[in-house]
């Protein structure tokens, strides 16, 4: 079992505690267990916990962090997620489903999949009917905005592109005016990005491969419009994908799969953080377990009350967990949910107001753009983007754009981005008492000035290639920027505002928020390696500071 898991990661050295997490995982996936320990590797459920020093409230990058550093101190960790464990093969043979054909695995209890491309010449071909089931993307609906978000162990990295970028520094320095960013580009990025796997694609490979031809069309494109493109890192295992292309390899990124999760090549989380938590025997993690409601006990530990839900989404059981402890990693959405609603209902009352502020989209907004007939795309096009159109140091109109795949399996002509747009926009959530609900007060509005900033770079380029905007892609109007869903939900909680400088939860001690709730609506680039690098140097500064005897 062992050699075929870490087959994928061969570029990689993994550490003894990697294999061993990863085989406890793999065996817990297999035997259906719900709770995962150093004990499933040997085929053992591990025993309920109630209690443990620290809880982790989620298992995507916020969470993965605070684990495995909480464990390598040698503190006690439960960690608690919603999704399910992805580990085990499907009907089909594969963990996860394809792209192309979504079946229940795609999304979480949906009776219908919604890509972010609903339909292709206006028709709706793109998604499918499928069952109810904790699949592993979750489209979360507000009243005018969207959020995408991964459900499982793992999270987000289930089901992101890998894009793995750190910001430019002066942004950052700008969002992040309280921290220093000497110690972050020095110490916490570099940390985070070894820890994640980051690597990068061969250029010479890039320019002579058919699965990047997408890419290098766009490159060209946005270079006669006098437009500087640059190359992005990535978590995908760049040598497992030249092996895909090879044929000696089995094909993800080269067969469409992302949305829904990729079976080969990717180093998510589990196979990184949280392989490494769960091999240091300290850690225990519970799936399909959603945390509702978060208290404090007369002593001042923290309760949480949990809903263990089955394949269906039933509860099955409710159970209440005490820590001393306590770390959210649920997300922006999933952070900033629990903490308003303990806010809200009283039962953690001293919660600052800024809780459920600064929330932003990072400016997201997707667009595709018709090519020329000559100007072929390719039937053949890797799901893993490699390549920005950077002009955000264009002070009259920064924007960083991701040049986007549009794996189809046929040529379409179709050149696909997403456009991360410099927005001060923020809004606000709130709690509605009545139906236990999150609302977010993001509306059209607050989305049109990163439209008109995606609409003045691409025009640019359109112009400068005599090309015209795709209006098929987005629905049956004839929408052009898709502005209202974002893959980067960000803030919520924001790092100096709801917590202090290093993300201890104002009000309350021993609190804390770890993921993508800290950052305060956009930070320029895709934010998975930053939210990373921000929990390293939290769980750095907590460790040295608020868990001594
Ligand atoms: P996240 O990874 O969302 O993890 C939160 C976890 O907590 C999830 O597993 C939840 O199921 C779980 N959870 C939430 N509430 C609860 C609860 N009450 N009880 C128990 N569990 C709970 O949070 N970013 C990049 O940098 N590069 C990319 O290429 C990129 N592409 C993306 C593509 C897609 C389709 C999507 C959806 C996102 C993409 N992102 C990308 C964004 C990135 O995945 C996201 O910023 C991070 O995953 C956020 O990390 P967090 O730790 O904040």
């Amino acid at each position: 079992m062992l050699p075929n898991m870490t087959a994928n990661l061969t570029n990689r050295h993994l550490t003894r505690r990697q294999i061993l997490g990863m085989a406890a995982l793999q065996t817990a996936a297999t035997l259906g267990f719900t709770r995962v320990g150093l004990e499933s590797a040997r085929a053992a459920q591990p025993d309920a916990v109630d209690t443990a020093p620290a809880i982790v409230v989620g298992s995507g990058y916020g969470g993965a962090v605070a684990a495995l550093r909480l464990a390598q101190a040698g503190i006690r960790t439960l960690v608690l997620e919603m999704g399910r464990l992805w580990n085990t093969p499907g009907p089909d043979g594969n963990v996860f489903c394809s792209t192309r054909t979504p079946d229940q695995r795609s999304m979480w209890f949906r009776t219908r999949t919604e890509a972010p491309l609903g339909t292709f010449l206006w028709l709706d071909v793109v998604n499918r009917d499928i069952s109810r089931y904790p699949g592993v993307l979750d489209r979360v609906h507000f009243a005018q905005m969207s959020v995408y978000v991964g459900r499982g162990v793992g999270g987000g990295s289930l089901v992101n592109g890998s894009m793995a970028v750190t910001p430019p520094r002066a942004y950052f320095a700008e969002q992040f005016p309280t921290v220093d960013a000497d110690e972050m580009y020095g110490t916490y990025f570099p940390r985070a990005r070894a820890a994640l796997g980051v690597n990068t694609v061969d250029p010479s490979w890039f320019e002579s491969t058919d699965w990047y031809r997408f890419t290098r069309v766009s490159r060209k494109h946005a270079e006669n419009a006098g437009l500087r493109t640059t190359f992005v890192p990535s978590v995908y295992d760049f040598g497992h994908m030249q092996r895909e292309a090879a044929g000696t390899a089995p094909k993800s990124a080269l067969a469409g799969e992302v949305i829904y999760g990729n079976n080969h090549g990717k180093r998510s989380l589990d196979k990184t953080y949280l392989a490494a938590a769960l091999g240091t025997g300290k850690v225990t993690l519970h799936t399909l377990e959603k945390v509702r409601a978060i208290s404090r006990a007369p002593d001042g530990t923290y309760v949480l009350t949990a809903d263990r839900i089955d394949a269906t989404g039933r509860v099955v059981e409710t159970k209440e967990y005490g820590c001393t402890y306590l770390f959210l990693g649920g997300g922006s959405l999933g952070t900033t949910e629990l903490l308003l609603r303990a806010r809200e209902t009283g039962t953690l009352p001293d919660l600052p107001t800024s809780v459920g502020t600064g929330w932003g989209t990072n400016g997201n907004v997707m667009l595709g753009r018709a090519n020329h007939l000559w100007d072929t795309v390719g039937a053949n096009q890797s799901t893993m983007p490699v390549m920005g159109i950077d002009d955000w140091a264009n002070t009259a109109n920064p924007v960083f754009a991701e040049i986007a795949p549009l794996p189809t399996g046929l040529e379409h002509w179709v050149s696909l981005y997403l456009a991360i747009t410099r927005n001060p926009e923020r809004a606000s959530f709130s709690y509605d008492t009545g139906s236990g609900e999150l609302r977010l007060g993001w509306t059209a509005a607050h989305s049109a000035l990163s439209v008109a900033m995606a609409k003045k770079l691409f025009d640019r380029i359109n112009a400068a290639n005599a090309t015209i905007y795709r209006y098929d892609l987005f629905g049956s109007g004839s929408k052009v920027f898709a502005d209202d869903f974002t893959y980067h939900p960000l803030g919520g909680c924001v790092l100096g505002k709801a917590t202090d400088g290093y993300g201890r939860v104002k009000g309350y001690s021993r609190l804390y928020v770890t993921d993508g709730s800290l950052v305060p609506g956009s930070l320029g680039v895709n934010p998975f390696v930053t939210i990373t690098a921000l929990a390293e140097r939290t769980m750095a500064r907590v460790l040295a500071e608020d868990t001594a005897p």
